[in-house]
């Protein structure tokens, strides 16, 4: 921060108190001072105590003068001494003379400066700004170094310090340790600002003590601390870790340690800890202590990931996902009955890349969106594809992303992408997820609604996987339920179908008509047709075929 000594340079006046009992003196350096500072008067040690108690957040300097009735200047000094609130506030002593010996015994109850009598206005309005200038820039980067609560450093002073530290100690073999508190929004929902305040203050101070070798540590986020440590077997001291959140807080706090050993001493600090929060975040239990590495599989993931976000965009442009289609069978008929799009991805470093893969990262950093819309266009030209060579026609069922629901105007979307490519809407079905529901009800129902009323046919997919709710399938307007290839194979394997019965038949009371996923035998198909249940979709029928293939198969 760059100090201007001009006051009317639209920096704020410094507050400048002056503890004199001599009126003479005291109007002198009042005058002095007048022009830069806000001057505050005391006219003896005690006077200036009691200034100092109401005033020190906002004083710059005191100066004092060392020979005062009642509370002279030592004492000033010794009972400044004894409150560390006051530490940020200077002194400048004033004597009268050379003595030496109140020269020292000022310095040693913690005076910074002096100037003497009689006074030259040059020096002491010289002396007063840099002494002020002095502390102010001690206290920025005091502010920077640390993180007042925890006394740890403050992130940033952690990455740099840590930087310098590992590229001047090039030998050393160090470990970082990164502690995160992963429930830590809903305990200060639930305790309180100051309560976990406190909490992490006790935390850090029990971590700094239980691991071991400790070269630094810093908090780098809200919740989160890094810890430099020499390295070693962690499995040495991760035992002791388990007891570090004994009676903070709430039984039911969930702490999380990610460890990278043996840090690359060329990589950004920043990084290393990303890297020991990402093992941590790999941790699936939710609460407790728990610890996780930062493994060569996790990296090699990582990497993958990056080089995936990295290319997706040209992917696309690119048009490296392709479409497949896999048919499904129609049990009442015996013909193909519609088919489902599912995409795959060529890339040209990675290979082929599997959906589950790439999907969830899209869906975390929206991407899916784009992707959704261009299968959608796909699909719709491959039903032109087929109209256009007189193949057999039928609906192609595409998978919209819970996350596609954020776009404001989906429904009229997916029907412009439709009505341009010449497609009647009841060639179009849209699978979705439950969990689109469970985000955000509302809107997913108006947007079904929508594109219900517009002609699409919607399919519930994955029915019967994770958490089902009897809510969703009573709010949403749906034409079809896709029965979780979960439930098909543990009844195929119980030789139990008494679930897929009743799935089948609660989709009859509500209208619902039901396609089997992931059929695979002779068996299922017979037990599925014998239950009444529409289509079956899966390898014993089809598996997701190319457009060529696809196209030969419906011919
Ligand atoms: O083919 P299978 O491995 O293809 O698909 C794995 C998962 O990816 C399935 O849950 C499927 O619903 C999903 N999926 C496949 N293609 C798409 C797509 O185009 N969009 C979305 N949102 N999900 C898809
Ligand atoms: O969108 P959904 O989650 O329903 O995706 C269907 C998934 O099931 C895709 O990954 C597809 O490749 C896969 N699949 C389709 N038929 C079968 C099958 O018969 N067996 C198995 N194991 N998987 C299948
Ligand atoms: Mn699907």
């Amino acid at each position: 921060m760059g100090y201007s000594a001009k006051s009317d340079s639209g920096k704020p006046r410094r507050n400048v108190l002056i503890v004199e009992d001599n009126d003479v003196n005291r109007e002198m350096l009042h005058s002095i001072l007048a022009d830069e500072f806000n001057v505050l008067e005391a006219k003896d040690g005690l006077e200036g105590l009691e200034q100092l108690r109401q005033n020190y957040s906002s004083l710059s300097l005191v100066l004092l003068d060392v020979y005062m009735p009642r509370c002279d200047g030592f004492e000033f000094l010794r009972q400044k001494r004894s409150d560390e609130r006051f530490d940020s506030v200077p002194v400048i002593v004033t004597t009268a003379s050379d003595l030496r010996e109140d020269e020292i015994e000022c310095l040693r109850l913690g005076a910074n400066d002096f100037v003497v009598k009689p006074y030259n206005v040059e020096i002491i309005v010289n002396r007063v700004n840099n002494i002020i200038h002095l502390r102010e820039s001690a206290s920025i980067v005091n502010q920077l170094t640390w993180d007042h609560l925890t006394e740890l450093y403050s992130g940033e002073f952690f990455y740099r310090y840590m930087h310098d530290f590992l590229s001047s100690s090039q030998a050393g073999a160090y470990d970082m340790v990164c502690s995160d508190i992963t429930n830590f929004k809903a305990l200060s929902d639930r305790y309180g600002k100051a309560n976990c305040d406190r909490m992490l203050q006790e935390l850090a101070k029990r971590l700094s003590f239980t691991l071991p070798d400790v070269v630094a540590g810093g908090r780098i986020a809200n919740s989160t601390f890094a810890f430099l440590i020499e390295h070693q077997d962690s499995r040495s001291w991760t035992d002791a870790l388990m007891g570090v959140s004994h009676g903070l807080i709430a039984t039911n706090m969930s702490l999380k340690f990610g460890i990278v050993e043996n840090v690359n001493h060329g990589l950004a600090v920043s990084l290393t800890c990303d890297r020991a929060v990402t093992a941590l975040e790999q941790v699936r239990e939710t609460f407790g202590v728990s610890v996780a590495w930062y493994t060569e599989d996790l990296h090699a993931r990582q990497v993958r990931e990056h080089v995936i976000v990295e290319t997706m965009e040209q992917a696309l442009a690119e048009k490296q996902f392709i479409v497949y289609y896999q048919p499904k069978y129609d049990l009442h008929t015996g013909e193909t009955g519609g088919a489902e799009a599912l995409v795959r991805w060529i890339h040209p470093e990675l290979g082929f890349v599997r959906p589950d893969f790439f999907i969830p990262l899209f869906e975390r950093n929206g991407f899916i969106t784009n992707l959704d819309f261009y299968v959608l266009e796909e699909a719709c030209k491959e039903i032109v594809r087929c109209r256009e060579q007189g193949l057999r026609v039928v609906p192609i069922s595409v998978n919209v992303s819970r996350l596609d629901f954020d776009t404001a105007d989906l429904a009229q979307q997916i029907a412009q992408i439709a009505n341009r490519c010449g497609v009647d809407h009841s060639l179009l079905h849209i699978e979705i997820t439950e969990t689109a529901y469970t985000d955000n009800p509302d809107l997913v129902v108006a947007a079904l609604q929508e594109l219900r009323d517009d002609g699409f046919v919607i399919e519930l997919d994955d029915f019967g996987s994770g958490y089902s709710s009897l809510a969703s399938l009573n709010m949403l307007p749906l034409d079809v339920m896709k029965l979780d290839m979960s439930i098909i194979r543990q009844a195929a394997s119980l030789d139990d179908y008494r679930i897929v019965r009743s799935a089948i038949q609660m989709a009859g009371f509500l209208d619902l008509k039901t396609v089997a996923e992931g059929v695979e035998t002779e068996e299922e198909t017979q037990r599925l047709r014998e239950l009444g249940c529409d289509m079956i979709q899966g390898y014993y029928f089809a598996k997701p075929l190319e457009q060529k293939q696809f196209e030969e198969y419906v011919s």
